[in-house]
């Protein structure tokens, strides 16, 4: 351990000799944003219900209005909500190592905000809305007091494009993680609570052929007695500090 900084040396030295960095983030690199992180509780009104009951099929079935008004109240914290200084950090970073390819789970597109480039989004994005039955992308519709609206074309519910429990992820987009997992020599994960899956077993795919892994959050996480590396705290406080070090 360095004694100036919360990093151990040989997570610093692992960043400078890598070829390959793969971020996987989770909603805890959000946070500092003011957007709660997926599991947080939320507040006001939508306290009473668990996200993870709300983001699955059968929830949007079983009452389409509720999931979808709780997506709109989400839609418009983000639409308010800024980069951070972790953000941004990756941006630097990435200048800095251009083989870096970021993963994010989250779906509020804060780090192509940022300027983060080629970000691999695995979750979807709640910017984008689709066809619950055909599943294209609808750029308008007509406002009425129906809620959820209605697809213009075939008259289905419209709802967030993002990804639900028990749905498959964007082919292309884990195709292009996995294929990153397995070719990374240092793997970060930043800000996820690393249970959902196929997302955390992104870490394991780097760990087997041969990569060093890294972890900043808060708190442990499953992945933690895998890592080489964890550094508790901030990301948006550790991310700067961690690019400082890498100059
Ligand atoms: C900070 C911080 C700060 C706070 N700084 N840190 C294998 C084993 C077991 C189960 C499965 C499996 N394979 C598939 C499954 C089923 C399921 C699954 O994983 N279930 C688990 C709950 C067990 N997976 C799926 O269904 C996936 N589909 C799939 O696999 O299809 C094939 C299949 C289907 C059916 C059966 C089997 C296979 C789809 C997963 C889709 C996840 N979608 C969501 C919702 C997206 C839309 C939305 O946002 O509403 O994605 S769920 C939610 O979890 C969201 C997040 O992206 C994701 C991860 O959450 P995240 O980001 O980690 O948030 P938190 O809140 O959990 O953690 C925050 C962390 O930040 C914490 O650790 C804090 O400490 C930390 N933190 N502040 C740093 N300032």
């Amino acid at each position: 351990m360095n004694s100036q900084t919360p990093f151990p040396a040989g997570l610093v030295d692992a960043l400078r000799s890598c070829e390959h960095l793969v971020v996987l983030t989770g909603s805890g690199v959000s946070a500092e944003s003011g957007i709660p992180t997926f599991r947080q509780a939320q507040t006001g009104f939508w306290a009473r219900f668990d996200p993870q009951e709300l983001a699955t099929p059968q929830a949007f079935f079983a009452n389409s209005r509720l999931v979808w008004e709780w997506y709109e109240w989400r839609r418009q914290l983000i639409t308010d909500a800024e980069p951070n200084p972790a953000h941004l950090a990756l941006v630097s970073l990435q200048q800095r190592l251009p083989e870096l390819t970021l993963i994010t789970q989250n779906v509020d597109g804060l780090h192509q905000l940022a300027g983060s480039r080629g970000v691999v989004e695995l979750h979807g994005n709640i910017q984008r809305t689709i066809c619950s039955q055909e599943r294209t992308v609808i750029e308008t519709w007509s406002e009425t007091a129906e809620s959820p609206p209605r697809c213009p074309n075939c008259q289905a519910h419209l709802r967030p494009d993002v990804v639900w429990f028990g749905e498959s992820l964007p082919a292309e987009a884990i195709d292009q993680a996995m294929k990153a997992a397995n070719e990374c020599d240092l793997f970060l994960s930043i800000g996820t609570s690393a249970i959902v899956h196929p997302a955390a077993s992104l870490a394991h795919i780097a760990l087997r052929q041969g990569a060093s892994i890294a972890e900043i959050n808060t708190e442990q996480t499953p992945l933690t007695p895998y890592a080489n590396y964890t550094v508790l705290g901030k990301a948006g406080v550790l991310m700067p500090g961690l690019l400082d070090l890498f100059q």
